[in-house]
């Protein structure tokens, strides 16, 4: 399988983000993309390729523009506000508060496109995300083509990003702009099964009134759990997308053997679907050394998902990189999903 490898991703760099309220060590960070690259070239799995640019149109079709130009400005207007470092929201138009006039003001802008403090915007955010967004296009064109599979290495992630802001470490949907851009390109059923530990709060509200896209996730229970106020069993999608999404909420501290029981609840309803091409939101962050996260996946049953998504059988398969935050092992765990895969 070739490697679409986000060679811009260090652009975001955090060095700290906010947790209860103090500036804690960024989890996010360069150095995780770095060990993946290694572990990736260590095993030699094939080609690792450079994105190539197609534009900001894709990004359009799922993203509001007026959220994309804020991005892509966003940096330097805090700087000229005489802002140092990275920018953080604060304030928020939650109920009853309207989010329909965009504010004039910087710091309401922050809020109006984010959904939390704890996504560092840097001066290298935008870069780093247009170019994993090109990453996760240019690793689309690899699964249309003859191979029919993609692995795409970059950071920061996607799913937490919805259609109008950012947050969970994300600025760009990677996922939805792939799934978008499939559907372009004339296929007519896309399913996304994300394993990262945490739901996919934006991809899931981005695709949650469609039939085209079928989004299902296995997380922690959002109860307990970031994002929180998504991902909840109950949500199985709205209008014409009644029934094409499905959640899989497990508690934190969930067995293994839970686990590969949930993925099974969540793969169920993808196989009825038969998707065209299927889109694996891979984050490696259910790892039982995660820093931030309490699942107990490791090397052997990160092999064992590799298998499953190869048994799944989707006729074009694309892993997209998203969380994991134990740095030095997530290239090793990354790799036995890949190699599972290809068994
Ligand atoms: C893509 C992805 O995995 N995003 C995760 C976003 C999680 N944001 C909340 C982070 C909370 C950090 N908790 C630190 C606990 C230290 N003991
Ligand atoms: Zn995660």
């Amino acid at each position: 399988m070739r490697t679409v490898y986000n060679q811009r991703h260090a652009a975001h760099a955090a060095t700290h983000e906010f947790f209860r309220g103090r500036l804690v060590p960024a989890f996010e960070v360069p150095a995780r993309a770095d060990y993946v690259l290694q572990a990736v070239q260590a095993a030699q799995f094939g080609e690792i390729l450079n994105p190539v640019d197609h534009g900001l149109a894709p990004l359009e079709r799922v993203h509001a523009p007026a959220y994309l130009r804020f991005i892509q400005g966003a940096h330097a207007e805090w700087l000229a506000l005489g802002g140092e470092g990275d920018a953080f929201p604060a304030v928020w138009p939650v109920r009853s508060l309207r989010s329909d006039v965009e504010p004039a003001s910087f710091a309401a802008r922050m809020g109006l496109y984010s959904m939390d403090s704890g996504t560092p915007l840097t001066a290298g955010s935008w870069e780093a995300s247009y170019w994993g967004a090109q990453a996760a296009l240019t690793g689309l064109d690899l699964a249309l083509g003859d191979e029919g599979r993609a692995y795409v290495l970059t950071r920061p992630p996607g799913h937490h990003a919805g259609a109008d802001f950012f947050g969970g470490y994300c600025f760009i949907n990677n996922a939805a702009v792939a799934a978008q851009a499939a559907l372009d390109r004339g296929l007519s059923r896309v399913a996304i099964l994300d394993v990262d530990y945490h739901h996919g709060n934006g991809t899931q509200a981005i695709f949650y009134e469609r039939s085209d896209v079928f989004y299902a996730s296995v997380h922690g229970d959002p109860r307990t759990e970031y994002p929180f106020f998504l991902g909840h069993a109950d949500e199985r999608g709205a209008g014409a997308g009644l029934g094409f999404n499905a959640n899989v909420p497990l508690p934190s501290g969930s067995s293994n053997e839970a686990w590969f029981a949930a993925l099974e609840e969540a793969l169920a309803p993808l196989a009825r679907y038969a998707p065209d091409l299927l889109i694996v939101s891979l984050g490696v962050d259910t790892y039982a050394h995660d820093p931030i996260s309490h699942f107990k996946l490791d090397r052997l049953e990160f092999g064992q998902l590799g298998q499953r998504i190869a048994a799944f059988g989707a006729p074009r398969t694309l892993f997209l990189q998203e969380g994991g935050y134990a740095t030095e092992a997530i290239g090793h765990n990354v790799v036995a999903v890949l190699r599972g895969f290809e068994e």
